[in-house]
């Protein structure tokens, strides 16, 4: 009687196997014949996991974005610059908003993400641990940051994953806006007095370096590209965007006159690309890791602000159990 129903059991784990399998295998094909995969359909656990961790850091990544411009906005140099800094830091709220609503999609709540990024579980991009010390700061985050998010966000409108895909969509064409109004501010720097070039030079020279390791690890570093390329979340590898944004950006550096902090930059004809230096490795690790110049700041003004803003949620909670009241009566 034992032996019958380890048989039985043994069976059944193997057709469940199999079952198992078979839906990983159509997931793959759908991905492959690029069907978009939504929320509802079966994914791999996986699959699931990957995404919510990259759209997640991704999300972190927009909110955390708003405070080293956010410093600036009181000091921009005239009403116009800070009408358009305001309505830019608003965008990335935005955008954070969008993400984040993709990211509860994959079956998780706002409230758990935060907390993972509250409990340093969960990464934001590193760029935005560098100190902004001048305003032609706000010029070069526009220009090489949001241009950096841009050539990296482009691919990621064909993930694979509906709801990243079209949050992808619709955040590109704000950050196009975003990208040139800092070009613009560094471009007036670059041809205003002595002092001014200086500043917007000193900028390039700071936020260079830092922009080009927002693509992440080279591709043999880094280990989460195999299944994002697999599973089309990534479109193309770190090593592949970083090299399309370095070629797109070296001209406009040159239209306006500022040159770019890198001795080995160096057009090569046979690769039909530009050929860079290395960069700091062990100064991209620690920053990722938390020990960049301002993570800890960061972190610690989101958690004050959070909490500051706990009577906010709870009078929206309110609201709309209220409404629901009026609704059902
Ligand atoms: N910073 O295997 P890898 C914006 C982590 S914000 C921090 O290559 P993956 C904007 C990585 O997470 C733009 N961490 O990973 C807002 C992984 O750690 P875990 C933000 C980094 O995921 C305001 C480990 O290193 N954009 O637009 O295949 C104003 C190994 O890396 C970084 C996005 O988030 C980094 N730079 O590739 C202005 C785009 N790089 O999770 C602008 C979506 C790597 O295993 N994300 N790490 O512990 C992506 O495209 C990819 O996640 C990445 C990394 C290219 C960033």
């Amino acid at each position: 009687m034992r032996q019958i129903s380890y048989v039985l059991k043994y069976n059944l784990i193997n057709l469940q196997y199999k079952f198992y399998k078979m839906t990983e295998e159509n997931f793959q094909k759908r991905i492959d014949a690029e069907k978009k995969i939504e929320p509802k359909d079966w994914m791999p656990t996986d699959y699931r996991k990957h995404l919510v961790r990259q759209i997640s850091q991704h999300a972190h990544s927009e909110v955390i974005g708003m405070q080293p411009e956010g410093n600036w906005i009181s000091r921009a140099p005239s009403l116009r610059a800070k009408m358009i800094l305001l309505a830019k830091v608003q965008d990335e709220a935005g955008h954070g908003l969008y993400l984040y609503s993709a990211c509860e999609t994959l079956g998780i709540s706002r409230e758990e993400l935060v907390q993972q990024l509250h409990d340093g579980k969960a990464k934001y991009s590193s760029i935005f641990n560098y100190p902004t010390l001048s305003w032609a700061d706000m010029g070069a985050i526009g220009w090489l940051v949001d241009g950096a998010a841009i050539v990296n966000q482009v691919s990621l409108q064909r993930t694979s994953y509906g709801p990243y895909s079209r949050g992808m969509v619709k955040i590109c064409k704000e950050e196009s806006f975003h990208q040139r109004q800092g070009y613009e501010i560094m471009a007036e720097m670059a041809k205003g007095t002595k002092e001014q070039k200086e500043m917007a030079q000193d900028a390039l020279n700071r936020f260079w370096w830092p922009s080009i390791m927002m693509f992440g690890p080279q591709d043999s570093d880094s280990p989460r590209t195999r299944n994002a390329m697999k599973w089309k979340i990534k479109r193309q590898t770190n090593d592949e965007l970083r090299q399309n944004f370095i070629d797109k950006t070296v001209g406009q550096a040159e239209i306006i006159g500022l040159i770019i902090p890198d001795k080995d930059l160096k057009w090569n004809k046979e690769r039909g690309h530009y050929d860079f230096g290395e960069m700091d490795w062990n100064e991209f690790w620690n920053v990722v890791n938390g020990n960049g110049p301002c993570n800890k700041q960061r972190l610690a003004h989101h958690r004050r602000v959070h909490d500051e803003g706990e009577w906010v949620r709870n009078a929206a909670k309110e609201y709309a159990r209220k409404q629901e009241l009026v609704k059902s009566n």
